[in-house]
């Protein structure tokens, strides 16, 4: 973060202040009504909006800094207590009972619409609202291909073959085993249905006897935002993506050509991955998670509205009967920086496979 400006913009108006408080008291300032009024209202309204800025320049700092300090090393599970129910079972933490405030602030919501997001879309992330969540525990990382291979191995689930390519234009023929771009076993599955995460989940909870199940979209924003009151749990600016998420980064940038030259349509730095990168590589939030926001979407429980007015304030799924459009999260390692955002969010079907879309599993204690 630069901080120059934000520096010399709150100096010179202190120093405006400071001056306009001198020249007050005298006699050649006080004999020019006029002036002195439009000196004193500019420099109120001037010391006012340095106040603030300079309050939330301290607030993105502070902000940064408690998630620069929460970041362990990628890969690491050290200070963290994880829970493994079975050998080929994702690793889970316990995420304490609380209450956070679900969706776009204000602040958030100016932020996005300046990084390239239309106020129409954003409508779908508000009104911000406050949601008490009870304790639960949530996988350390989307669910990989090896573990979901493990399931399809034990359980003989077929999935589709109708996955929509990362290119555009291509008709939707791809499946979790071939996305379209090489991936390890340890990079997420992708592909994969609300109908497949759900199956995964029910195999999960009759391997272990554990009441495994899609986190509620709720928990999701919860434990993304890992206690922070900024648009991505390690901040604001564009230019640090690179060391918490796998993003559009100049490495996708260089393969999608496509892609326009500025800030807008990718981040201005390097994460290494053009595709989707293995879990674990990147920092993770101060609740110890890694990857919720980029990488792939991840499919939760509820059923998508375009808007939270009348949304349950217990942390529980949004459900209704007919319900076949299902919520993603947390935006993907092709999107423009606008969607990579603590509140994102997007409607699926729930029979729809991208290239671009996982999930990660939640359960009681
Ligand atoms: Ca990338
Ligand atoms: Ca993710």
């Amino acid at each position: 973060m630069t901080i120059i400006p934000e520096i010399i913009i709150t100096l010179f108006w202190m120093i405006v202040f400071i001056l306009t408080a001198g020249f007050i008291g005298r006699e050649r300032f006080q004999n020019n009504p006029l002036l002195m009024g439009i000196v004193i209202v500019v420099t109120i309204v001037g010391t006012l909006g340095s106040f603030f800025y300079f309050k939330d320049w301290v607030e993105r700092i502070i902000d940064e800094k408690l998630a620069d300090g929460a970041s362990q090393a990628p890969g690491s599970t050290s200070g963290v207590h994880a829970i493994r129910d079975c050998l080929e079972c994702p690793q889970m933490i316990v995420l304490p009972a609380s209450s956070f405030q679900m969706g776009l602030s204000q602040q958030e919501f100016d932020w996005a619409v300046r990084l390239g997001a239309s106020s129409k879309s954003l409508r779908t992330e508000q009104p911000q609202h406050k949601v008490a969540v009870n304790e639960f525990l949530i996988s350390l990382t989307e669910v990989t291909r090896d573990q979901f291979d493990a399931f399809v191995r034990a359980s003989g689930h077929k999935t589709a073959s109708a996955c929509w390519s990362h290119i555009q234009g291509q008709p939707p023929t791809k499946n979790w085993r071939d996305p379209g771009f090489p991936q390890s076993g340890d990079h997420p599955a992708v592909c994969v249905s609300h109908s497949d995460a759900k199956a995964y989940v029910r195999w999960l909870s009759n391997e272990t006897g554990k009441e495994y199940r899609l986190p509620s979209e709720a928990e999701w924003e919860y434990a993304a935002r890992a206690g922070s009151f900024a648009g991505r749990y390690w901040g604001w600016e564009n230019s640090n993506a690179c060391r918490f998420a796998n993003v559009t980064d100049l490495t996708t940038a260089s393969v999608y050509l496509h892609l326009g030259k500025d800030e807008s349509s990718h981040f201005p730095c390097t994460d290494g991955f053009a595709y989707t990168a293995p879990v674990a590589r990147f920092q993770r939030n101060s609740f110890g998670l890694y990857d919720t926001i980029g990488n792939v979407w991840e499919h939760v429980e509820d059923c998508y509205r375009d808007s939270f007015a009348s949304a349950p304030t217990n942390g529980n799924a949004w459900l209704t009967e007919d319900c076949n459009n299902h919520v993603i999260r947390g935006g993907t390692w092709l999107e423009y920086p606008w969607q990579i955002r603590s509140s994102a969010r997007l409607g699926a079907t729930t029979d729809f496979q991208s290239s671009l879309v996982g999930f990660r599993v939640a359960r009681a204690r």
